[in-house]
């Protein structure tokens, strides 16, 4: 797969302002500043696409992007962003679970975790979320640059270990692996 034409299509601030397509979409989920923006920008090979930053939490809308017009990905707000009040992100977990629970175009989830960190309280009580409502999801580590070579296996084995799922080394700094582009055909046919 090689992408051509990405295009930004809208923000979404709940399931009923998403918009209305004709394709399906892969929803990106994790952590404040784990990379999803980056991610997006890296399979897309376009430096500002999606908006990146190193303050955590810019992310506060449900970022819609149409690739090729075959799929979308959708950029959600990062959990477990500390400036932001209780109150806020309770309305923001309520608007993201009934999203992730409703919305009929989801495909599945790529969950994002942080190569340099072990997985984060967090993000296992968001996989064992996603693991209880059935909702299918992959997981893929970034920042692995960060990681020294001769740790790299055992980074990979403890993410998979902890999370009991196979997981997909990535960075914006090194090509693309075979396995993630797999993973985007899924949501093509
Ligand atoms: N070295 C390196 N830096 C990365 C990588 N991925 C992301 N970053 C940096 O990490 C910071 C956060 O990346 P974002 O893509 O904005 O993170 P995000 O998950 O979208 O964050 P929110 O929008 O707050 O949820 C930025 O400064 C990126 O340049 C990576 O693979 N390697
Ligand atoms: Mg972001």
């Amino acid at each position: 797969m090689k992408i051509i034409k990405p295009e930004f299509l809208k923000s979404s601030d709940s399931l009923k302002n998403c918009p209305d397509l004709a394709v399906k979409e892969i929803a990106l989920l994790g952590r404040s500043n784990v990379g999803k923006s980056s991610f997006i920008n890296k399979i897309c090979n376009r430096k500002n696409l999606a908006k990146t930053s190193n303050t955590p939490g810019k992310t506060r809308l449900m970022n819609y992007f149409l690739i090729d017009e075959k799929f979308a990905i959708v950029d959600l707000p990062g959990y477990g962003y500390a400036k932001v009040s209780q109150q806020e992100q309770e309305k923001w977990r309520k608007e993201l679970e009934n999203y992730l629970l409703k919305r009929e175009n989801l495909a599945f989830v790529i969950q994002f975790i942080d190569g340099r960190h072990d997985v984060q309280k967090n993000d296992l009580m968001m996989r064992e979320w996603l693991n209880f409502h059935g909702l299918k999801t992959y997981t893929i580590i970034t920042k692995m640059d960060y990681v020294p070579k001769n740790q790299i296996l055992k980074t990979v084995k403890n993410i998979e270990k902890t999370l009991n799922d196979s997981a997909i080394p990535f960075s914006t700094q090194t090509p693309i692996k075979q396995e993630i582009w797999d993973i985007l055909e899924e949501v093509c046919d």
